[in-house]
């Protein structure tokens, strides 16, 4: 990962009108997340323009976002302060800073009551994360697209993802290429499903839709008394994608046995009681809307959005860890070899992920 300048917090603080103590918060693999020990509380982020070369883009889709969603929780007698992201703007008005040197922050109001999780503990957790992203899903059904900016063009084009491995493979910028040479087999040998979902997206058998394309468990916050999902959070990639992005990845991450960088691979498996509950979740809000390749593809997605996230942990390991924020040396290569245990597990379970969904459809 590039190191990270230091800022003077506490006069980025300034920006927005607060005085107070700040922590480093959370455990995303992009942003600086901080918590405001205020009363009530609230989470600065700088957005990582690594990651987000157009930061003016991503807030003006998030504010939209945010919006529209704080509007329906309205309708529905919710609780628009905690169960959507609310911005704060800055004290002249913007819906986020920007540093003098480009760097660009962001205020959130803190999701009060809340908690987040690494791994579920618990299936019935899955079923709330799934009850939430199926809910956001549905909430953003008749959001105009087309008011949408790309913020990663290709984010879950998993052939394109391919194509990035390939150029990772050759430059070799980090001089590691010959020690992962197993991974690399196994990329390339997978790769024969890559292009399952983008085919039937280009024949229109899968409609694009507004997705928030990052669901993973620790995107939701749940809530800290009943465990019910109050709010999805990370919102930087809602951008036209589709349902089955969402719900891929969500079990990627969800619905595997361990953590996402667990090393004893002995101990990694694709949980099937996890996946049914997740399954149940969020098809109970958006099953009844699927097309029916969407509805074939639900299973193979969860391999799909695996094998895709565990060959860019892979690719930012050969181009020397410059995109997801790492804690040890081989964080990257440890996080693609857990990922591919995990592929290789859900392939195995392909049949039986299928009579599963049939059953909430
Ligand atoms: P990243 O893109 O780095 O994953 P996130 O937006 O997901 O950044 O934030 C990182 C973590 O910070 C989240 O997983 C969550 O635990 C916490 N967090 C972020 N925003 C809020 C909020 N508004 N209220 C409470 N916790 C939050
Ligand atoms: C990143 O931001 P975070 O930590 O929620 C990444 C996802 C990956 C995930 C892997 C913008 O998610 O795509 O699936 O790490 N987000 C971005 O844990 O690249
Ligand atoms: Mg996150």
């Amino acid at each position: 990962m590039m190191e990270s300048k230091q800022y003077d917090l506490k006069d980025i603080l300034t920006k927005f009108n607060i005085d107070t103590k700040i922590e480093l918060y959370g455990n995303g693999h992009i942003n600086d997340t901080y918590l405001c020990e205020t009363s009530p509380r609230f989470i600065l982020q700088k957005i990582n323009t690594n990651v987000f070369k157009d930061p003016a883009a991503v807030m003006e889709n998030i504010y939209n976002v945010t919006c529209h969603v704080r509007e329906k929780i309205k309708e529905a007698g919710g609780e628009p302060d905690r169960e959507t992201l609310n911005v704060i703007p800055t004290k002249t008005g913007e819906i986020y800073y920007t540093h003098p040197d480009g760097a660009a922050f962001r205020m959130y109001k803190f999701v009060e009551r809340s908690v987040s999780y690494d791994v579920a503990e618990r299936p019935e957790i899955l079923t709330y994360a799934g009850e939430a992203f199926g809910k956001f899903q549905r909430m953003l059904s008749d959001f105009p697209a087309e008011k949408l900016h790309e913020t990663i063009v290709d984010f879950h084009n998993t052939p394109m993802r391919v194509k990035q491995l390939q150029e990772a493979i050759k430059g070799n910028l980090s001089g590691r290429l010959d020690s992962v040479k197993d991974e690399v087999k196994f990329a390339l040998d997978y790769s024969k499903y890559s292009s399952e979902i983008t085919d039937a997206m280009e024949m229109g058998d899968v409609p694009l839709r507004v997705t928030h394309n990052d669901t993973k468990l620790n995107n939701v916050l749940f809530d800290d008394k009943t465990d019910k999902g109050v709010c999805v959070i990370d919102l930087d990639t809602v951008m036209p994608g589709s349902l089955l992005y969402d719900f891929g990845d969500a079990l990627r991450f969800g619905a595997s046995s361990c953590a996402e960088d667990e090393t004893d691979l002995e101990k990694v498996y694709f949980d099937l009681d996890k996946y049914e509950a997740f399954a149940k979740g969020f098809l109970c809000e958006v099953g009844a809307n699927l097309t029916k390749k969407e509805a074939e593809l639900l299973p193979l997605s969860a391999l799909l959005m695996t094998y895709e996230c565990g060959i860019r942990f892979l690719a930012d390991y050969i181009n020397g860890d410059t995109y997801f924020k790492i804690h040890r040396e081989h964080h990257n290569l440890d996080r693609a070899r857990n990922q591919f245990a995990l592929v290789e597990d859900i392939e195995k379970k392909l049949p039986e992920m299928a009579r599963i969904v049939q059953k909430y459809m």
